[in-house]
């Protein structure tokens, strides 16, 4: 294997905007009267915000008309980008930067690939916005994680094959997403242990040792 590139997830991956996804859909939920299960909150992780409403709303996913699962999906997300409102570059991990500073230095190219409609502001809140070589996010692809469409249009932006560029996820979408667009996959969090990922990292700095291993990866 030859890497020449690095894809991250956003949400659970490059921060910790996954906790705030769950607790809007908890707050949701809650005022909905639905149990907010918390084995379903994994299976919030990258699939877009109209499937995730259908997990949040379970067996009553049916007792809503379309125009009434809208706005319910509008009044997460207003919830959710109240929460982003607050981020600032202080949420962006110190490891994370300095793990994403090495790689850029080793000249690795360096993508996003988020199922997030809200990448942008994201990015922006945490001083990422004009760091990365391609961002491919939920408003450029009609199919949301675990399809690989996200991966193959970041891939396609960076100019790389995707058999050359590694995937970070947390999610079991996100890594059947990489999978099925030919990509490695590296699984990180709650996506540690999947059988599915190439690599198991138990945090952001691991990703050093795995690309290390490459020869032209000069020593550190
Ligand atoms: P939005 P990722 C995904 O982002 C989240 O994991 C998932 O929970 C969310 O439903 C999806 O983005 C859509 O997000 O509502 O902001 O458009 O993990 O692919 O970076
Ligand atoms: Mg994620």
């Amino acid at each position: 294997m030859h890497f020449q590139a690095v894809i991250f997830d956003l949400d659970g991956v490059l921060c910790h905007t996954d906790q705030y996804h769950f607790a809007a859909w908890a707050a949701l939920a809650h005022k909905l009267g639905i149990p907010f299960d918390e084995a379903a909150k994994d299976r919030l992780r990258g699939v877009s915000r109209m499937e995730s409403l259908d997990i949040v709303l379970g067996g009553r996913k049916d007792a809503f008309t379309p125009a009434q699962k809208q706005a319910l999906a509008e009044e997460k997300n207003a919830i959710y980008r109240g929460f982003l409102q607050g981020m600032t570059p202080a949420d962006l991990d110190q490891e994370v930067r300095s793990v994403l500073i090495s790689l850029r230095g080793h000249g690795f190219r360096l993508a996003v690939a988020s199922s997030s409609k809200n990448t942008k502001l994201i990015l922006e809140r945490i001083g990422l916005d004009a760091f990365f070589d391609a961002v491919a996010d939920g408003t450029q692809i009609t199919h949301s994680k675990p399809n690989p469409e996200v991966f193959l249009l970041a891939a396609q932006l960076l100019q790389v094959k995707p058999v050359h560029a590694l995937v970070v996820e947390d999610a079991q979408a996100g890594l059947e997403a990489a999978k099925a667009g030919g990509f490695y996959a590296a699984g990180i969090g709650p996506a540690g242990n999947s059988a599915l990922a190439d690599f198991h990292i138990g945090s952001f700095s691991e990703l050093l040792q795995i690309l290390q291993k490459q020869p032209s990866f000069p020593s550190l």
